[in-house]
């Protein structure tokens, strides 16, 4: 059974050009990877010993769909209700069951497997392992991060026609790894809009006890924080955001996910995940799309990663438009 990690402090997440100033108007200047393992770093620990840790659900056997299958699930239409629709302008997330089929999780989950083993070794040494970028060299991921039926949700709940890729990434919360930070995703994105969204796809059925992704009620939750002072070194950010919901006696949706069940949440949803105090690395793929024709910020911050990385050679102002922008729904006449 896991035991609970200690992370070391942020300081050590950041390359030392980061860690001159206090500043965050500067470029990051290490890779993805390791912006995740910052990032969880800032996230506050009250330092009680953790809750007793629990087996985690058996993954199901399941009979592996063929390449032509998984596209055409992934490709077919979702019946998104009204309500949900609503629910999501609303509340800034929606949760629907039944997007993807259990067995074509579990694909996903173990190709990710591999990338991860292929990509960092022994991944035990890392509390938060993450790829991105994996739909370029893999087809499963590929027909996960360019489907349209997830796409085209996304485009439906932002009640726009159409959307193009910002980027994939792979998530896997090791078991002892403890809480990802309070944010919001408009915090860190270089995007100038607010037609963004991100499509979180859990790859195991997801209880409490995993840490799954968990939202703050009400869209306009995020104000209260914006005038909040970020630092790159401590949990003060993550500490505030708390109280300020806690204060405003804001809501939080912190339920477990079933196999199959995924999650959408807007660039401004206040969103967190609790520990993994599970036996099994809770896994997830999630995925950002953007309004066709929405830019590039005039200026990023170090908060937003490496992003150079999924729009090469797009300047500042210009579209988001490169050839790892592809439009995944609707026309691309709009962009
Ligand atoms: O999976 C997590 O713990 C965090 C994911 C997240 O914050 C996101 O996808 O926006």
């Amino acid at each position: 059974m896991p035991n609970k990690t200690t992370l070391p402090d942020a300081f050590s997440f950041l390359d030392r050009s980061n860690a001159i100033s206090d500043g965050i108007n500067e470029k990051w200047a290490a890779s993805n990877e390791q912006w995740w393992d910052w990032y969880l770093s800032l996230a506050h620990d009250d330092g009680s010993e953790p809750e007793p840790d629990v087996a985690a659900p058996p993954l199901p056997a399941f009979s592996p769909p063929s390449l032509p299958e998984l596209a055409e699930e992934l490709d077919s239409a979702y019946r998104l209700p009204q309500e949900s629709i609503e629910f999501f302008r609303r509340e800034g997330f929606v949760k629907l069951k039944h997007v993807c089929s259990p067995a074509s999780l579990l694909l996903l989950r173990s190709a990710l497997e591999n990338l991860f083993a292929r990509a960092l070794g022994d991944t035990t040494a890392m509390r938060f392992p993450s790829l991105e970028m994996m739909w370029t060299i893999d087809p499963i991921a590929r027909a996960f991060v360019l489907s349209r039926r997830l796409a085209r949700i996304a485009a439906e709940l932002l009640g726009v026609d159409s959307v193009r890729l910002y980027h994939d990434n792979a998530l896997s919360k090791l078991p002892g790894c403890g809480r990802t930070p309070w944010h919001y995703d408009a915090h860190h994105y270089p995007i100038a809009s607010e037609n963004v969204v991100t499509v979180w796809v859990p790859l195991q059925p997801t209880p409490r006890a995993m840490g799954p992704l968990a939202f703050a009620r009400c869209i306009e939750s995020w104000r209260r924080v914006a005038d909040l002072p970020f630092s790159k070194f401590d949990d003060s950010y993550d500490r505030g955001i708390a109280a300020a919901l806690r204060d405003g006696g804001i809501a939080v949706e912190d339920g477990p996910f079933e196999l199959g069940e995924v999650s959408f949440h807007h660039t401004r949803s206040l969103h967190t995940a609790g520990p993994n105090r599970s036996s099994l690395p809770r896994m997830a793929l999630a995925t950002t799309y953007l309004e066709a024709g929405a830019r590039l910020v005039e200026s990023p911050t170090l908060i937003s990663g490496d992003f150079e990385k999924f729009m090469p050679d797009v300047k500042p102002g210009e579209p988001i438009a490169s050839h790892l922008n592809p439009v995944v729904y609707g026309s691309r006449a709009a962009s």
